[in-house]
């Protein structure tokens, strides 16, 4: 069945003319990813251009996908909006609330029991509301999504920030907080600064060890975390159309960890062969009639400088496997320097465990060429020296790897595979040991390597790799292992050597599976009632924010200066937090207890200005609150990265902190923030940011004239009676500002 046809169809119907007007009326060639957003627009077109990177533009995105721990906070806020169904499709996936602990089925099973009272609500808000919905052990919300909803051309967003995964399959797909959700779903236009563009021209093709995992690990260490910042990468080039439609989906999906808005590619031949393979030959049909309008104008790739406001180009050919981490993704090291690079830095060398799959790299391609490594270990008398996990990306994948023998590999050689879910990747990994703290290795197919992300253990030194690299190294057991030089001993004494892996871009006989997972919605679910138990400790109903009051804001104090990387796992850490995703004062208790103070260098402890003793983050921001003191949060460079989970923006702003000031932030946590009716400013002069004390008070001197385009104000009164005056910018365009004003966006829609 291909859901959503209709929609598909029609969106099709008027592309091309769409396609026609925009590029007439902006007099030149177009890219990839302009056509996508000018097929978009929520209005006509405009009467000018838009500027890249500056204009806030209205888009009617096609779809919007959930998972579970982003959902409950989308839905608990779209509940309050008053609509009866949603506007566009929308589904929610549960994935992120599924544990790894000893095997697929028993995980399963007690993630079910545990989480039963969220699973139950989300599952009967998506029914109410007409939301489809994803069961538990369905999958992981992007390979669900790549599998059944993306359509080439096609925009959506997505409440996490891989929803940029679906770029694999030509889409401009996009991570939000949940309150964009709500706008979309309540049929409101959703509003994006109109990205930048970055052009990734691919030459060559790829061979050896080499596969799309290394494209983005190289990538991401060109960019570094932030170099994509508010653009949209695309790739384009003859050596795009070499790599399959899920590898693609891999590169796009990591564009996350450079910042990007998303990353895509232009309608090919992979993603014919995609579309068909997973049941969707009337969508392959359509967009074959538009093949020309599915990908950037012949001019702009010949000419990319003139078109991009930035080209990279990478050779296939002679790019080489990385490593990327540890401790950020952008750290990117070719195989053959990692040795050097790790005895160097004093990296644990022993490699205690490898881990494949997650949303980024759980293919069916993916599994084949690590099982083309595992089954050389068996054949070639290797010992597996490390423990192997793997956690396929969706039913469909993990049912057609299972009758194809795959998953009976990697049991061969130890490998545990884990329920079709997040699981270690987002801390769900019950890690035997993890508590002791010790400083080990750990390599993994992911995305994402921040301190304590998989284990919460701060000394775990995670690597980055493709799924075939970390299983030649979860077999070698050693960091240095490069193999496509070195040789292992095998168990009978003799030298020998990997053969490069070897993969399948899709299944001979096809995919298969027998319970997808998926539930539909009622067709009308007015009689379907959403309880929500007062006592709940998982499940909270929202109270609106309250408004601003109209005055400037004196005598704040600061309730930390954070230093450094600051994710939104630092600020609102996932592990075993997820399970109050849904109830924001429980969840608020874990608000920035993983930053970095600078003033002490300790995490999870700052200076309570009112009794000049110090506690732990939320107990601080609680009694400031209590005490009816104003606070604000002050932070380095992309404050914010990571996740795009609006918790991040939420509890903060739950116990009363009114601002974040920092040198710069990722770009969905800005916009979170202010949804939530925060001040998201940055410092006008970066050095500022050193003059700021512990025991400073802040006068915001001048909100009262906040308006877009200028800067405000704040004065910071010093210990020593020292005045410092900071001028911080700010990002809010005149809607933004009234989001403020009346306490948040959401308290706007309720009007
Ligand atoms: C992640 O990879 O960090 C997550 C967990 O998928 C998040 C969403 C979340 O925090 O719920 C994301 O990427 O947005
Ligand atoms: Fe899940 Fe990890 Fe993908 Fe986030 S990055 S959606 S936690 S698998």
């Amino acid at each position: 069945m291909v859901f959503d046809l209709d929609m598909v169809t029609e969106f099709y119907s008027k592309y091309a003319t769409k396609v026609a007007a925009a590029r007439e009326f902006l007099g030149r060639p177009l890219t990839l990813s302009e056509k996508i957003l000018y097929a978009h627009l929520w209005e006509e077109l405009p009467k000018k251009a838009f500027e890249r990177g500056n204009s806030y533009v209205d888009f009617a995105p096609d779809r919007v996908a959930m998972q579970d721990a982003t959902a409950q906070m989308a839905l608990l806020q779209f509940m309050s909006a008053g609509r009866k169904k949603v506007a566009v499709p929308s589904t929610v996936h549960c994935d992120h609330l599924i544990q790894a602990r000893v095997g697929a089925t028993a995980d399963l099973q007690e993630s079910i029991n545990k989480s039963n009272e969220v699973f139950n609500f989300l599952a009967s808000v998506s029914n109410k509301y007409g939301i489809g919905f994803w069961k538990p052990g369905a999958g992981i919300i992007h390979q669900v999504v790549l599998e059944n909803y993306a359509f080439p051309g096609g925009l959506m967003i997505g409440t996490d920030s891989h929803t940029v995964n679906a770029g694999g399959l030509g889409m401009v797909a996009i991570g939000v907080g949940g309150a964009d959700a709500v706008d979309v779903m309540a049929g409101m236009p959703w509003e994006l600064k109109f990205p930048k563009l970055i052009g990734v021209k691919l030459t060559g093709q790829m061979n050896g060890w080499t596969s799309a995992k290394d494209v983005i690990l190289k990538v991401a260490g060109i960019l570094t975390v932030k170099g994509g910042t508010g653009a949209i990468i695309e790739y384009f080039g003859e050596g795009a159309k070499t790599i399959s439609c899920t590898g693609k989906g891999t590169i796009c999906n990591m564009g996350a960890e450079v910042g990007a808005t998303t990353s895509t590619f232009g309608y090919d031949d992979s993603m014919e062969r995609y579309l068909r393979a997973t049941g969707r030959a009337e969508v392959a049909e359509l967009a074959n009639g538009l093949r020309s309008e599915l990908t950037g104008d012949d001019e702009v790739y010949a000419n990319p400088q003139q078109y991009f406001d930035q080209v990279i180009e990478l050779d296939l050919s002679t790019l080489e496997p990385h490593l990327n981490g540890p401790f950020t993704p952008d750290l990117a090291t070719p195989i053959s320097q990692v040795r050097a690079l790790a005895e160097k830095n004093g990296w644990p060398m022993n490699i205690e465990v490898g881990l494949i799959g997650s949303c980024t790299n759980s293919s069916y391609e993916d599994m084949t060429r690590a099982a083309s490594i595992a089954r050389q270990a068996k054949a070639k008398n290797l010992r597996v020296s490390s423990e192997y996990t793997i956690t396929p990306g969706s039913e469909q994948v993990r049912f057609t790897a299972e009758r194809d023998g795959l998953l009976e590999v990697f049991e061969e050689i130890g490998g545990k595979v884990f329920a079709n879910a997040c699981g270690p990747c987002i801390g769900q990994w019950a890690r035997e040991g993890a508590d002791k703290q010790e400083k080990n290795t750990i390599v993994h197919s992911f995305n994402r390597n921040f301190s304590k992300r998989a284990d919460g253990n701060p000394n775990t030194h995670a690597f980055v790799g493709s799924p075939e690299l970390v299983t030649a190294l979860a077999i070698a057991g050693n960091l240095g292992f490069n193999p496509l030089k070195d040789y292992l001993t095998n168990t009978l004494g003799e030298k020998v050597m990997f053969d490069a892996p070897y993969g399948e871009e899709l299944p001979e006989r096809g995919y298969a599976v027998e319970d997808a997972g998926y539930q539909a919605p009622a067709e009308d679910g007015s009689a379907v009632s959403v309880k929500v138990s007062p006592q709940s400790q998982r499940l909270q109903l929202l109270e609106p924010f309250p408004a601003w009051t109209g005055s400037n804001i004196l005598g704040a104090k600061v309730l930390i200066k954070a230093q450094g990387k600051c994710t939104t796992d630092h600020i609102s850490m996932a592990g075993p937090w997820l399970r109050y995703r849904g109830h924001l004062d429980n969840i608020s208790n874990n608000t920035l207890i993983g930053a970095q103070n600078a003033f002490n260098g300790e995490t999870n402890k700052v200076l309570n200005q009112l009794t000049g003793e110090y506690g732990e983050v939320p107990a601080v921001q609680r009694a400031y609150k209590a005490a009816g003191v104003s606070t604000l949060v002050v932070g380095d460079h992309n404050y914010g990265e990571g996740s795009s989970r609006e918790h991040a923006a939420m509890q903060p702003r739950h116990l009363g902190v009114c601002a974040v000031l920092v040198k710069s932030f990722a770009r969905i946590h800005e916009t979170n923030l202010k949804k939530q009716g925060m001040l998201a400013l940055t410092f006008a002069k970066d050095s500022d940011y050193d003059a700021i004390g512990e025991r400073d008070s802040v006068d915001f001197v001048d909100l009262t004239d906040f308006a877009p385009g200028k800067p405000l104000t704040l004065v910071f009164g010093h210990q020593d009676g020292s005045k410092t005056t900071v001028l911080v910018n700010h990002s809010y365009n005149a809607p933004q500002i009234l989001w403020f004003k009346a306490g948040s966006a959401l308290n706007m829609l309720e009007k």
